[in-house]
């Protein structure tokens, strides 16, 4: 199996990698811009392999992604690229409506063009797998869960430009027969998350000493998941799923933000037990909301459990238990990866458009 994945030098595409080099004989091409958030240091333990190839394009260029198809002949794309912070859309939407819009775009017209090339047994095998958001639904209340046949209601736009591009997706194998598969996974933890994101900031701050900002009151809903989990999510879907269905991937890990920050300070303080910024818990500030907020997100994993037997490894309690060691042996991927690009500061707050 040759699979082409999109996105693989960022905190979910590489943690997909490393487990396929490591746990399957299939070869890879990582396919990858390197924005802000793309980090070759995190695939450092596969970049020897021979099953291993990484290629610098851009999604949105369409030569280049034809490029891709001709020479490495994929048997299945994972689709992974994009912009991915949420606070980011809210201050620059333009990146997220062409990579995550025009490049999905992009890469589904090479990926048609190439799929109507080839024999009709491997037309028949192809796989266009994209990978998606339990954002595009929405927000719930305090009941409830998403299920895949949930009404698309995104509202930021990071969640909008993915929910455009699963329609696209969608249109593709409805119109053109492309043989695709659809994910839509909750929020994702574990190494190598850029210290952007609640969890890998919190840590970053604390370690710091510097104020631990939770948006409003910290009673916002996320259904947490180990990136592990995921990846493993995304290889029995993409070998086992169904052509044309979505499978909602969720950890049943729901916390609010402040349950989640007390907790990583419950952890840090019992592994740092000589910071000089225990108990870390008093670093906790409440800083204005994010504009737009979704107050809940929960996914129902019924349907990828009882049709293809996937169930999450790691509770929440293990599963940060081990992000946070990773982050406290990996000081210096934190660095480098935020070195001259991101100081830390708050993003989110519709400050004028830098686009
Ligand atoms: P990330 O921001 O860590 O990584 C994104 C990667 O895509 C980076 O390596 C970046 O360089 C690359 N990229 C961006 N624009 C590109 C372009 N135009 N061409 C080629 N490469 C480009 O994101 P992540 O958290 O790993 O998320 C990966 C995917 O999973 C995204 O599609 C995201 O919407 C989805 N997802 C993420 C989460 C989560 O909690 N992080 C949850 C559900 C779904
Ligand atoms: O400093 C912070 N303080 C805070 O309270 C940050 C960065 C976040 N938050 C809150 C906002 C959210 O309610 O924490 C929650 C999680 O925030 P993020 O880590 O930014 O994630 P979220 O907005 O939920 O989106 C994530 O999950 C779904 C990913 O970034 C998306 O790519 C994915 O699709």
């Amino acid at each position: 199996m040759r699979l082409l994945v999109t996105g693989g030098a960022g905190f979910i595409g590489s943690a997909v990698i490393r487990q396929v080099i490591a746990e399957t004989d299939w070869s890879v091409v990582n396919c990858d811009k390197l924005t802000y958030a793309g980090n070759l240091e995190s695939l450092a333990a596969v970049d020897q392999n021979p099953r291993y190839r990484f290629e610098k394009v851009d999604i949105c260029d369409a030569p280049e992604v034809t490029r891709l198809f001709a020479e490495h002949q994929p048997d299945a794309v994972m689709h992974l690229a994009a912009e991915s912070h949420v606070d980011r859309s809210i201050d620059g939407p333009a990146a997220f409506i062409e990579t995550n819009v025009v490049g999905t775009y992009t890469l589904l017209e090479a990926a048609r063009a190439y799929w109507k090339s080839l024999s009709s047994d491997r037309q028949q095998a192809f796989r266009f797998h994209h990978v998606s958001t339990d954002e595009v639904y929405g927000s719930l209340g305090p009941e409830g869960l998403f299920h895949e046949t949930t009404r698309y209601d995104p509202n930021s736009p990071y969640s909008a430009s993915k929910a455009a591009s699963d329609h696209l997706v969608r249109a593709w194998n409805h119109t053109y027969g492309l043989p695709v598969v659809v994910t839509n996974c909750s929020n994702n933890y574990g190494p190598y998350q850029y210290p952007e994101k609640l969890i890998p900031l919190m840590i970053q701050n604390a370690l710091a000493g510097k104020p631990l900002p939770v948006y409003g009151k910290g009673e916002n809903v996320r259904d947490w998941l180990f990136v592990d989990d995921h990846a493993s999510a995304l290889r029995t879907v993409l070998a086992n799923g169904r052509v044309g269905e979505t499978y909602n991937v969720g950890g049943n890990s729901e916390r609010t933000n402040l349950q989640v920050v007390h907790t990583l300070c419950a952890l840090l303080d019992e592994l740092r037990p000589d910071s000089p910024f225990a108990p870390h818990a008093n670093l906790i500030t409440f800083v204005a909301d994010r504009p737009g907020h979704d107050l809940r997100y929960a996914i129902d994993a019924t349907k990828i459990r009882d049709e293809l037997g996937w169930t999450p490894r790691e509770t929440f309690e293990t599963g940060l238990r081990r992000t946070i060691e990773w982050y406290l042996n990996n000081q210096g991927w934190c660095e480098r990866a935020v070195a001259g690009r991101y100081a830390g500061e708050r993003l989110g707050l519709s400050t004028p458009s830098k686009s």
